[in-house]
């Protein structure tokens, strides 16, 4: 008795200490600061999706409940040859998602680019209607149930809102999205359907996107959302302008996703006046300003930029399904790559090292100050 006396104000501040440890590990992440106002995901690598960084995956289910595959769901990978799928990736993929109660995104259905070779071969409209069909019923029913949202289309539109002249439009005309809308509604009629696309938050793009969904609607298909890929820069787009599109989209009943977020630092060539887009910048110390540290006064910029954006998100919470980063960390984004190689650009809010940059910070920030 008198021994456990002895301990009893030790074993009180132990038992008090862990309780405060799991209200830090509650309140310190990106997904139970934002939890009931949307999804925070993130697009995982084949690496990731295989667990081969211990440290990037704890990062991963400490600080995001959804998930994209950022490429092996792509035509190329999970479908290489006419009779042949390849499941493997994306099998593990869906399962990282279950194991860790996760949100399950897939990308992507009918997408012109990351084809596989043979469907470049694709001629005539009974061959691609064919191709469809096999494709979206295939790897929709095969998933029924456990991914949560598809994008069934992707980037179908120039930036001037006109159809992009695709494989898919040049061998089907425009009844191909009201077909790839419907096949994937049968294949799995509860999951929600997302039509996905770039710069869809700018006026004429905007327009565009809505004309494509009100003709597959009324061509009898189902769109449940509008995915906004947002790979945004400092300057713009302008808050105002993606508040417009947040509006517009959901006056039309659709949830608004934003599905590949990351901001670039780094100029771009077709900002240059007068510069060839063709012309080769790699290795130009001009367009890769900051190959070994991000000047405080940009960190400072990307910080109060990200915090612009999601306090707009929050303002529009009922509206917004899901925010998806395009990466864990900055070592990891295409914008290293795009759309010059090779150089080192800093668009989200881990560092190559996995650490929390400002404008995580600013992020986490807006949930600590009372809406
Ligand atoms: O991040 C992806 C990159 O690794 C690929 O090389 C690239 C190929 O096109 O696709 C990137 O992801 C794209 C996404 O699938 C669709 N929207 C634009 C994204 C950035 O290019």
């Amino acid at each position: 008795m008198k021994l456990i006396n002895h301990y009893l104000p030790l074993l009180s501040l132990f038992i008090l200490g862990s309780c405060n440890a799991q209200k830090s590990e509650k309140t310190t992440s990106l997904k139970n600061s934002y939890k009931g106002d949307f999804y925070i995901g993130t697009a995982l690598s084949a690496d990731q999706i295989n667990e081969k960084n211990v440290k990037e995956d704890s990062l991963i289910h400490k600080e995001f409940n959804a998930i994209t595959a950022e490429n092996i769901m792509k035509s190329m990978f999970v479908h290489p040859a006419k009779d042949k799928y390849d499941f493997t990736l994306s099998d593990k993929f869906v399962a990282y998602g279950k194991k860790n109660k996760m949100f399950i995104h897939g990308h992507t259905l009918i997408w012109h680019s990351q084809l596989a070779p043979w469907m470049e071969q694709i001629k005539d409209s009974a061959e691609m209607k064919a191709f469809m069909k096999d494709h979206i019923t295939t790897i929709v029913s095969k998933y029924k149930g456990s991914i949560n949202s598809w994008d069934v289309v992707n980037e179908a539109l120039n930036d001037d809102g006109t159809l992009r002249k695709s494989i898919f439009l040049n061998t089907l005309g425009e009844s191909y999205l009201a077909d790839a809308f419907k096949l994937a509604a049968k294949a799995d009629p509860k999951v929600d359907l997302y039509y996905n696309d770039y710069n869809n938050e700018a006026p004429a793009k905007r327009e565009g996107t809505i004309n494509l969904i009100k003709k597959v609607r009324a061509a009898g298909g189902k769109v449940d959302g509008v995915g906004i890929q947002a790979h945004w820069r400092l300057e713009s787009p302008s808050i105002e302008e993606i508040e417009k599109s947040i509006l517009a989209y959901s006056a039309l009943g659709l949830k608004v996703a934003f599905t590949e977020l990351d901001i670039t630092v780094l100029p771009n060539p077709w900002d240059l006046k007068g510069a060839d887009v063709n012309q080769n910048f790699e290795g130009s110390a001009k367009m890769n300003p900051y190959p070994k540290a991000l000047p405080d006064s940009i960190q400072t910029k990307l910080a109060e930029r990200y915090a612009s954006i999601f306090k707009l998100f929050l303002k529009h919470k009922d509206k917004i399904s899901r925010v998806t980063f395009w990466g864990v960390h900055d070592g990891q984004s295409w914008l290293n790559d795009w759309p010059i190689k090779g150089r080192t650009n800093y668009p989200l809010l881990f560092d190559t090292k996995l650490k929390p940059k400002k404008a995580y910070y600013s992020v986490m920030q807006l949930k600590e100050v009372k809406q």
